[in-house]
């Protein structure tokens, strides 16, 4: 199947951040690819990945950087394609570097930010925005969020059963 989701990313070092993203994109059953694509080392062949992006049936890219993290501010100048950027916490500054490097984009060139190296939310919000076109995709979601919501009820039975023990012993 052609690839809807493009991974990217500015080194092999941040694979181990991104590699949440594909386990995302592969329980959904999203087609997607992985490349490493560097801001800094490879600029042309960048622009050049960002400019083809929506020519070959790809609908949303998720680009992951650390440090003077540039890429996916430059992938999302370079594409309509919506840009989900996560900020890889790779320097001594454990990450800020890249969040604000990602996040602080001029107006005109979105890039949706994610938390430092949660990858997994970029790929669930890739699914999020494919979603919209796919009922099958819509019930998935559907499924993952009613049990998320089942583990908070089952946290509050346990700390519930855990507080009476408690007050018990207290007594
Ligand atoms: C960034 O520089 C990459 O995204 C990576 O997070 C960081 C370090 O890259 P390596 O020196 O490990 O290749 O461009």
């Amino acid at each position: 199947m052609k690839p809807k989701v493009a991974i990217v990313m500015g080194s092999d070092s941040d694979w181990p951040v991104m590699q949440e993203a594909a386990e995302v994109l592969k329980e959904f059953r999203v087609p997607f690819e992985v490349q490493v694509v560097s801001a800094h080392r490879t600029p042309q062949k960048m622009i050049q990945f960002a400019e083809k992006t929506a020519g070959r049936g790809l609908e949303v890219i998720i680009a992951g950087a650390g440090g003077a993290a540039h890429l996916p501010g430059m992938l999302a100048s370079a594409t309509i394609l919506p840009v989900i950027g996560v900020p890889v916490n790779i320097t001594p500054l454990k990450g800020l570097d890249a969040l604000l490097s990602v996040a602080q984009m001029p107006k005109g060139v979105p890039v949706a930010t994610m938390a430092v190296d949660n990858s997994y939310n970029g790929g669930l919000l890739a699914v999020k925005i494919l979603a919209l076109k796919s009922k099958p995709m819509q019930k998935k979601l559907g499924t993952f969020m009613t049990t998320q919501k089942q583990k908070v009820q089952n946290m509050n039975t346990r700390l519930k059963s855990e507080l009476q023990q408690l007050l018990k012993e207290t007594l």
